[in-house]
């Protein structure tokens, strides 16, 4: 590749998976680069000093001065734009981008992009498998795992990203096919300075877009700048033209397009209200990149889900233990109670861990209606319990192992036990897989 001259010194901020990524696109590029990371030893260090022992790097706290000395600030998600060095910088001038802003620029195929509070991952994991089933080729990655920068390589038909507030933030015009905003509930309220600047940074999703998927039971997913953007519509019981809805009759729930039944929700794999949200989502999308109806209604009945989310993990004295580790926000753990609900007796609910600022006041209807009892564990353990209010008898575990034989205790015979923290996990897990593995451990302990 010719190297091209540059006239902008660009500093990376934030070493992780994002930072390496942005610096192997614009060395690959010929641009000058160096990275900046809070952290003493960030992740990705070895590998750069390796693969570009030319590029400069400082580690530890941000120096607002040398921060001065770069044109062009490439933020990583993990990094909120308001960090003093940062917003300087922006004040005098350089322009403050993220990867998915790199992305947009270079990227030669059209764009389905994904955002919301909840169902990100398991929307673009399922559209992905709707783009394979339709004999399409796609790259998909973004907040889900693989960088967006390193799938330029791939070539492919379609980019299917999945992007959350945070990248969105530094994203300036995406010029998507297609994007949506799956649902809005409070998630990160301890990055966000009020709920309005976490919507408002999902909003951008749709800058430049060409179609949006609206989830017409969630008012906040309608796009706030609508002229030049053609909607395609979802949402339950409201059969319409042009709109994936769904109907009932005798022969059960069916999601309809338009007037007609596309599919019977009997034979989808993947169980729960929000999970028949997410399938609508994930056609309204491969409807708007003009993919085929049927083959899509096939591949969605085939898609089991995934690890973490709403998975059954094992039957004990007739009682059912599901893994819902992923429920990290206050929206999940509503819908995962309401959705699994309907197929037991009550819900023993184990919840907890780092609320990261919610309001945890949501949970107290879904408890008081389908709760026999509330095991809670972390940090905030106290704010939930207030939050609950005595609805149902709450009880406290101090290691997942202890939260499990407390809750196979307290359930009956017919009832559920539900791994749902709506927090983060990081204040006694390495990550919520870590959680959701001791969760299936101690289940197959008892
Ligand atoms: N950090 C510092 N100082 C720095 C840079 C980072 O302390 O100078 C910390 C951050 O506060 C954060 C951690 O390091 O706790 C990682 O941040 P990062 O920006 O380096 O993260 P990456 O490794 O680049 O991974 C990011 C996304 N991480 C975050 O948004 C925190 C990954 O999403 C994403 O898969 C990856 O880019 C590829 O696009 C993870 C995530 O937790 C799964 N996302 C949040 C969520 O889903 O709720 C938004
Ligand atoms: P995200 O990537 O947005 O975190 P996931 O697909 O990983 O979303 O699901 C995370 C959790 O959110 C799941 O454990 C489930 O309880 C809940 N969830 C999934 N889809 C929805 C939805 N459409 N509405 C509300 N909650 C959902």
């Amino acid at each position: 590749m010719a190297v091209i001259a540059s006239d902008r010194r660009t500093l990376v901020v934030g070493l992780g998976k994002t930072g390496l990524s942005c610096v192997r696109y614009l060395t690959g590029l010929g641009r000058e680069v160096a990275v900046a990371d809070s952290r003493p030893r960030p992740p990705g260090l070895e590998q750069l000093q390796q693969q570009w022992p030319e590029v400069e790097v400082r580690t530890g706290d941000f120096e607002p001065d040398w921060f001065s000395g770069f044109n062009e600030l490439v933020v990583s998600p993990g990094i909120a734009v308001s960090e003093p060095a940062i917003a300087a910088a922006a004040k005098r001038g350089a322009l403050v981008r993220g990867d998915i802003d790199l992305f947009a620029e270079a990227a030669d195929a059209p764009i389905i992009a994904i955002t919301g509070s909840n169902g990100k991952t398991t929307v673009t994991t399922l559209v992905g498998e709707l783009a394979l089933a339709c004999g399409v080729k796609a790259a998909v990655g973004g907040n889900i795992g693989t960088p967006a920068l390193d799938l330029l390589g791939e070539k492919p038909d379609v980019f299917i990203l999945e992007l959350s507030s945070f990248q969105l933030e530094t994203t300036h015009e995406l010029n998507a096919e297609v994007a949506t905003v799956l649902n809005v509930s409070d998630d990160h309220m301890d990055r966000y300075p009020s709920k309005m600047a976490y919507y408002q940074a999902k909003q951008r999703i749709f800058r430049g877009a060409r179609n949006a998927v609206v989830n017409l039971d969630d008012a906040l997913s309608t796009p706030m700048a609508r002229d030049t953007l053609n909607f395609i519509c979802y949402g339950f019981y409201r059969v319409n033209p042009e709109t994936f809805s769904t109907r009932e009759d005798d022969e059960g729930l069916w999601i309809t397009w338009g007037l007609d039944n596309l599919l019977n929700t009997r034979e989808l794999k993947l169980a729960g209200l929000h999970n028949i949200s997410n399938v609508m989502a994930a056609l309204a999308l491969g409807r708007a990149a003009g993919w085929p109806l049927d083959t899509m209604a096939r591949a969605a009945c085939e898609f089991r889900g995934l690890p973490h989310r709403c998975e059954p993990v094992g039957m004990v004295n007739g009682v059912e233990f599901i893994n819902d580790s992923k429920g990290t926000n206050v929206g999940a753990t509503v819908a995962a109670l309401d959705s699994l609900a309907p197929g037991c007796e009550r819900i023993v609910l184990i919840a907890g861990g780092d609320g990261k600022g919610a309001d945890f006041s949501p949970l107290a209807r879904p408890v008081a209606e389908h709760c026999r009892a509330v095991v809670l564990i972390g940090q905030d353990a106290d704010r939930i319990a207030e939050a609950l209010a005595g609805a149902v008898p709450v009880e406290r575990g101090d290691s997942m192992t202890n939260a499990v034989e407390l809750a196979a205790r307290a359930a009956h015979k017919g009832d559920r036990v539900l791994l749902s923290p709506a927090c983060a996990s990081f204040d006694m897990f390495s990550g919520y897989e870590d959680r959701g593995n001791r969760f299936r451990q101690a289940v197959g302990g008892l």
